[in-house]
């Protein structure tokens, strides 16, 4: 039986990536994203290689989540993926800075985009049962805070909390749920993160050698494709290039006796 994995923002960065790594190894492919002409683009080439579904659609937009789901042709509409990874930053500000329509953007993206898709798609998870599988995009500004990092941060600190609930409530049903945790990835994340601006993304990825969508996507495809049995519960990555700064120390006071 074909398998089929619905992947929420694929007009980029991993989800474009798993589209296409999935599409390699003959799942059909439930594409999600809002830039309609790039669905349409992928799809008209994933097409070649297996059965494509498009849905253009907004993950904050709960009632478009909810038709959409609910109007997937049959053959799409047993799902045994799910890959949660539509999701954004806006800005690296200090908190006192920073936009607070950016903050609601990013918590109804990041949190409640992903909790919709997931309520919505749970019934046919657990139809399909043992096997199936929920990867969702958490991030290392999860783990560990950084200055900028902010809402963000908190935004898949939620991500890895509820996915481990998750868990919990979905022990007896056979579906897997994992919290992926990548650190610096080069994609269009940056681009979105600082407004377009190109200089700064080329400054975040300079001499760095960051992890590329393909690693994500490989790293994704392995996951839902361990023994039925097991779970991988939280993964995280980052390229070798990249570890841990020190504390931050203010040392404005002067000298102290
Ligand atoms: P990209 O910017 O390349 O891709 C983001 C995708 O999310 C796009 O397809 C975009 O599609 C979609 N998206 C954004 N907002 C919405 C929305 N409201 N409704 C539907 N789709 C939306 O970034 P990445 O591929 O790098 O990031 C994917 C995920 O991985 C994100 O959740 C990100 O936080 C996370 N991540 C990224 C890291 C990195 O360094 N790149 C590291 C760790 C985690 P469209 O604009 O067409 O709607
Ligand atoms: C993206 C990785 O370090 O820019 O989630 O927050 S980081």
């Amino acid at each position: 039986m074909t398998s089929t994995v619905f992947i929420t923002g694929a007009t980029s960065g991993f989800g474009e990536a798993c589209a296409r790594r999935f599409a390699e190894a003959g799942w059909s492919l439930v594409l999600t994203g809002r830039r309609e002409e790039r669905l349409q683009a992928l799809s008209a080439e994933l097409s070649k290689q297996t059965k494509v579904h498009t849905l253009t659609l907004d993950v904050r937009d709960r009632a478009a989540v909810e038709q959409a789901v609910e109007g997937l042709p049959a053959e799409f509409a047993k799902i045994r993926g799910l890959i949660n990874n539509a999701g954004l930053a806006l800005g690296i500000d200090p908190a006192p800075k920073c936009d607070l329509d950016d903050w609601d953007t990013m918590i109804d993206t990041n949190v409640k985009g992903l909790v919709y898709t997931t309520r919505t798609l749970l019934s046919r998870l657990i139809a399909y049962g043992r096997g199936a599988s929920i990867v969702n995009l958490g991030s290392v500004a999860g783990n560990y805070p950084y200055p900028g990092g902010n809402v963000y941060g908190g935004t898949k600190a939620f991500v890895g909390q509820f996915s481990l609930n998750l868990r919990n409530d979905l022990i007896g049903t056979g579906v897997r749920v994992t919290n992926l945790e990548p650190g610096l990835c080069e994609s269009e994340f940056s681009l979105v993160r600082f407004g377009g601006d190109q200089a700064k993304y080329d400054a975040t990825y300079a001499g760095a050698e960051p992890i590329q969508p393909q690693d994500i996507a490989e790293t994704i495809f392995w996951i839902m494709n361990t023994p039925a049995h097991v779970n991988v519960n939280n993964l995280e990555l980052m390229p070798v290039s990249q570890t841990w700064a020190g504390f931050a120390i203010d040392r404005s006071r002067g000298e102290t006796k």
